[in-house]
């Protein structure tokens, strides 16, 4: 059964799901495309329907699950909506703009007694991550002690501002350590350059890994991503990312791509596949679940609201309930 994907939002990230829809996921259709410029959604759409209202669609008998991937203050109600008349859905993280909303949305997801809600925390289905994840498990570096994580943009996008260096990319780095690690953060301490960004994040886990993260929104060169995990027995570092290697004037020079969809294409179609394959089985993927994107909703948060007050913060977070386990 091919599966009628609605796709809400035309910019960036949303056109190129509705490539990936189109092009590279076995088993779906892109069924219609929603956003508030009737061009852009014509131009993702391809000749599919376009909406200008995304409950229209979400609700629409044509639509059999939806990914979202409008701004991020509309995350929250567009999933509610999905859950609502019990339609699958692909957010883009973050999941909500508040730890109540995304708690919200775990309580409704837990009374529909069936799991629908996945979040694009889109590392996960990246090959070198998913690597440095095989390496881990099997014991290769011994237990954890360190994990380094490098997160720069090359310059900050006009709709990035305020505390969104945090809600919109440091989420990654929360999501991504829990995932490789298996656990969950319990402190954490930022430290601000003089300039504001980029922000030099440490973290600890429950099991005492310390975490570091630099998040860099304007670095200048490229996009960079980087992640290694220093072990007892040795240390396991992201291997190389698509890119080419430049020979001119006497210099051997690898590129950087020059922002996160190139970085992460594979990863992004990687996503999409697992996801229309659980909805036509039933079987869970490695993918975020509504929990892991309430609980890096809430991590946020808590830095957000205590940054500049607290040194070093506390986290508060719940245990997971045994509908997510
Ligand atoms: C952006 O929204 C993304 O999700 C990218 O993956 C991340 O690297 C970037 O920093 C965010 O702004």
């Amino acid at each position: 059964m091919s599966i009628a994907v609605g796709l809400v939002g035309a910019g960036v990230m949303g056109s190129e799901h509705a490539r990936i829809l189109r092009e590279d996921t076995p088993g779906a259709k892109l069924a219609g495309v929603c956003d508030a410029d009737p061009q852009k959604a014509d131009a993702a759409a391809c000749g599919s329907l376009t909406y200008s209202d995304p409950l229209e669609m979400i609700r629409s008998n044509n639509i059999d699950a939806v990914l979202i991937a409008s701004p991020d203050s509309t995350h929250a109600e567009l999933v509610m909506a999905c859950l609502e008349v019990g339609k699958p859905v692909l957010c883009e993280k973050p999941l909500a703009m508040t730890a109540q909303q995304a708690l919200a949305i775990v309580e409704l997801e837990m009374s529909k007694s069936r799991r629908l809600v996945q979040v694009g925390y889109m590392r996960r289905f990246d090959p070198a991550y998913q690597m440095l994840k095989h390496s881990f498990d099997s014991g290769e570096i011994g237990q954890p002690l360190i994990v380094h994580n490098i997160h720069r943009n090359p310059v900050a996008p006009e709709w990035m501002t305020g505390s969104m260096s945090i809600s919109n990319a440091f989420v990654h780095e929360i999501d991504i350590t829990r995932w490789l690690l298996n656990t969950e953060l319990s402190t954490i301490r930022i430290t601000t350059t003089r300039k504001g960004d980029p922000l030099v994040i440490e973290a600890c886990t429950n099991g005492g890994v310390i975490i570091t993260t630099e998040v860099n929104m304007n670095c200048q060169y490229g996009y960079h991503v980087h992640a290694e995990i220093v072990g007892e027995q040795g240390v396991v570092s992201l291997s190389s990312m698509p890119s080419k290697v430049i020979h001119k004037a006497g210099q051997r020079a690898l590129s950087y791509p020059s922002y996160w969809v190139s970085r992460f294409l594979e990863a992004y179609k990687e996503q999409t596949k697992a996801w229309i394959k659980t909805i036509q089985t039933g079987k869970p993927n490695a993918g975020a679940n509504a929990w892991d994107g309430y609980i890096t909703t809430a991590v946020a948060e808590q830095i957000i609201a205590d940054n500049n007050v607290s040194p070093l913060i506390h986290l508060s977070l719940p245990t997971c309930p045994s509908f997510y386990s």
